[in-house]
C-alpha cells in the first residue's frame, strides 16, 4: 500500500439465507479485493429491521479497510460482492441476502447522484451502522455531522444485540 490509500469503512446487512454466513463470507471477499487491505472487522448485530416489520432480523457489521480504488471503482466491486450473493433488485426496504454500504472514504464528501452518496446520507440515524463503526473507531468524525460520539447519544439501541461473527 502507498500514500495514496484512503481508510475507508463498509455497512454489511443481511436477513436472507443464513445472515450470518453472508456476512462471514462478505468479510472475505471484502479481504479479496484488489488494491485493497481489511483492517479490521466490528462485532455482529442482530437488529431488528427499519422499514416493512414483516421481514426477518437483520445481521449488521462493518468493516474497516484501506484502499488505492477511487470511491467509484470501489463501489463497483462492492456491487459485485453483492451480486455473488443473489441480491437482485428487491423490494424498497425490503428483505436482503447482502447489502454492502460505502459509509465513509477517508474524510471526503463525494456527492455522484444517481449512484453515489459519503458519507452514506443515512448512517446517523442508524444504530445498527453507528453501534459497529463506533466499536471500529471510537474517535471518527463523520465528515459533514461530526463526531461518532455524540451522534451516537441521539440513538436508541433498543433492537440491537451483539453476537459471536461466524
Ligand atoms: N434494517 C436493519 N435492521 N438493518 C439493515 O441493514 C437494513 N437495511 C435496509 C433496510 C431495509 C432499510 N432495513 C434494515 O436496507
Amino acid at each position: 500500500m502507498n500514500a495514496l490509500t484512503e481508510r475507508v469503512f463498509v455497512g454489511l446487512g443481511s436477513n436472507l439465507d443464513e445472515p450470518l454466513w453472508q456476512v462471514s463470507r462478505a468479510f472475505d471477499e471484502l479481504a479479496d479485493l484488489d488494491e485493497t487491505r481489511l483492517l479490521a472487522v466490528s462485532p455482529c448485530y442482530r437488529s431488528a429491521p427499519l422499514g416493512p416489520p414483516d421481514q426477518s432480523d437483520y445481521v449488521n457489521a462493518v468493516a474497516m479497510l484501506e484502499t488505492e480504488l477511487a470511491p467509484i471503482a470501489l463501489l463497483d466491486a462492492l456491487q459485485a460482492i453483492e451480486r455473488n450473493h443473489g441480491r437482485i433488485r428487491e423490494i424498497h426496504w425490503g428483505p436482503r441476502t447482502l447489502d454492502l454500504d460505502l459509509l465513509m472514504y477517508g474524510d471526503r464528501i463525494i456527492d455522484l447522484p444517481p449512484r453515489l452518496r459519503v458519507p452514506h446520507p443515512e448512517m446517523v440515524n442508524r444504530a445498527f451502522v453507528l453501534v459497529p463503526l463506533h466499536d471500529l473507531a471510537p474517535d471518527l468524525n463523520v465528515p459533514g455531522h461530526g463526531k461518532l460520539d455524540a451522534l451516537l447519544e441521539n440513538q436508541s439501541r433498543e433492537g440491537l444485540q451483539r453476537l459471536a461473527c461466524l
